[in-house]
């Protein structure tokens, strides 16, 4: 009789465990790279087109105000991907991986926090910096349980579009491919739907990488259309901009793989670049929506997270650049979405969110054990009604000691030099009137400044590609002093 009754207690153990796994809520995790804040749900550019994430927003949770921790690729993905701040991981620059970085190659990073808990875990495109992890085919199955295998990579024309100074030679926009299918991002979203296709028993962690609006900027010519150049709105730039600026902030971007707007304007190249930006968008927008639809046709929307996010933003002339690397609005803010189980439906939050809330937020709604130690606060209770307060503001970090500081009034920002800028984006959407140096916002400035990151850890050993240290008061752009004289680059 115990016998029976103990064996029919284990099968009915054994038979529930299935049951409660599947009502772990699924993630799909999906990342693009290098879009600002031109999506039409946010409304920053009136005319960008982007009709599938505008119904991912409407039918999920908005985040107005969210910001990247930091203007570069592999120190967001890497903080993001850990749930620390880059003044914790001392990963600033575009290498090293952070895997092979102490003091943080051993951090579990949301995979393996996910995986620990029962989930399969995936990971297709860009999700990690580019090229990262180095061995994806046979070191890194503690990483991520099933990667998709190495795609074709970025089609190129044969010949470039615009013919850019040396160091800008990555940098081309133009019509290109003539198909969709022609396109990398579009190996990326058929990946993510024959997964969602046949999905992995249990609960699963899909994450799905796209690359573009990131340079150079090609898409076919559909998406041009959506655009036309005669009526095509220009962001809103100030001739002298700069002008209030302190010199530190040159240092952010001293050198840049892309053209500044003085280039831009002398060859011609401004409108044709932000249109080719926005068709890049209406591109990936286009492939989000394959995977959004796959989601729903395959009957796992009701029992799946979405979320949607980009690294960083990009500028697109705004204070003389293009491209990252600012602690300005154009670098930080990042569209942000989450949809499915424990979401409310067609809501927009304006607090300050950050891409490293991601970590514990999901954490949350699939219901698994806080992680220790993270830089980041959840996000649920915005989730669950979006003007639930928040104490903390979004920051965002540009090399080691430079932060910006952004709360639902003000952007604060402090260089490693002491210098500062203050912007009411309230009033200055647009970042344009410097407060800094009026005694009237001192008491302002103090109460920002108490957010600063407690951590400023020194620059992982290997440090390269955008890397700039400030020690004994010597500014140093990857590896060569910046002398006094010198002035910002123009091209
Ligand atoms: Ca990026
Ligand atoms: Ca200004």
């Amino acid at each position: 009789m115990l016998r029976t009754l103990l064996s029919l207690c284990l099968t009915s153990a054994l038979l529930s465990m299935p049951l409660v796994a599947a009502e772990k809520p699924n993630v799909v995790f999906i990342a693009i790279d290098d879009l600002n804040d031109w999506i039409g749900c946010l409304g920053v550019h009136p005319q960008a087109k982007t009709p599938n994430m505008d119904a991912l927003a409407a039918r999920g949770t908005l985040f107005t105000n969210a910001h990247c921790q930091a203007p570069l690729c592999n120190p967001s993905r890497t903080s993001l991907l850990t749930g620390l701040r880059p003044g914790t991981t001392g990963v600033y620059a575009l290498a090293p991986f952070f895997r092979t970085s102490a003091p943080i190659a051993d951090r579990d990073t949301i995979f393996q926090h996910f995986h620990k808990n029962g989930y399969a875990t995936l990971s297709g495109g860009k999700i990690f910096h580019g090229g990262y992890p180095p061995n994806k085919a046979d070191g890194d199955a503690e990483m991520v349980d099933t990667w998709m295998k190495k795609a074709r990579g970025m089609a190129k024309p044969g010949k470039k579009f615009v013919e850019t100074p040396a160091k800008i030679a990555l940098m081309d926009w133009g019509v290109f491919p003539e198909k969709d299918e022609d396109a990398f991002d579009y190996d990326v979203a058929s990946w993510a739907i024959d997964r969602l296709k046949s999905p992995p028993k249990g609960p699963f962690f899909l994450a799905v990488g796209f690359q573009h609006p990131h340079v150079p900027c090609y898409a076919p010519q559909k998406y041009f259309d959506l655009y036309p150049e005669a009526t095509l709105q220009m962001p809103g730039v100030k001739d002298d901009d700069r002008a209030d600026l302190p010199r530190f902030a040159d240092y952010m971007h001293w050198k840049l793989p892309e053209p500044r707007l003085k280039w831009l304007k002398e060859h011609n190249e401004w409108k044709p670049l932000v249109r080719a930006y926005l068709a890049s968008i209406s591109f990936v927008d286009a492939q989000v929506g394959r995977v959004l639809e796959a989601i729903r046709a395959s009957g796992l929307e009701k029992n799946t997270i979405v979320v949607l996010w980009s690294d960083h933003g990009w500028h697109l002339g705004e204070k003389g650049i293009t491209g990252k690397n600012s602690l300005w609005e154009r670098s930080t803010h990042v569209p942000l979405i989450f949809a499915g189980p424990g979401v409310a439906r067609g809501s927009k939050c304006h607090r300050p969110a950050e891409l490293l809330d991601m970590y514990p937020t999901l954490a949350e709604l699939c219901g698994l054990p806080a992680k220790a130690g993270l830089d980041g606060h959840s996000l649920v209770p915005q989730l669950k009604d979006a003007n639930a307060p928040r104490e903390w503001p979004a920051i965002t970090t540009h090399n080691r000691g430079n932060h910006g500081i952004r709360t639902e009034k003000w952007r604060y920002i402090r260089y490693a030099d002491g210098s500062e800028e203050l912007y009411d984006v309230e009033t200055d959407p647009h970042e344009w009137a410097n407060l800094a140096s009026d005694s009237k916002y001192a008491d302002v400035k103090k109460d920002l400044a108490k957010h600063l990151p407690k951590n400023d850890a020194p620059p992982v050993a290997k440090s390269s590609g955008r890397i700039f240290t400030f020690d004994n008061g010597v500014p140093v752009w990857e590896g060569q002093p910046i002398g006094p004289k010198e002035t910002l680059p123009e091209d």
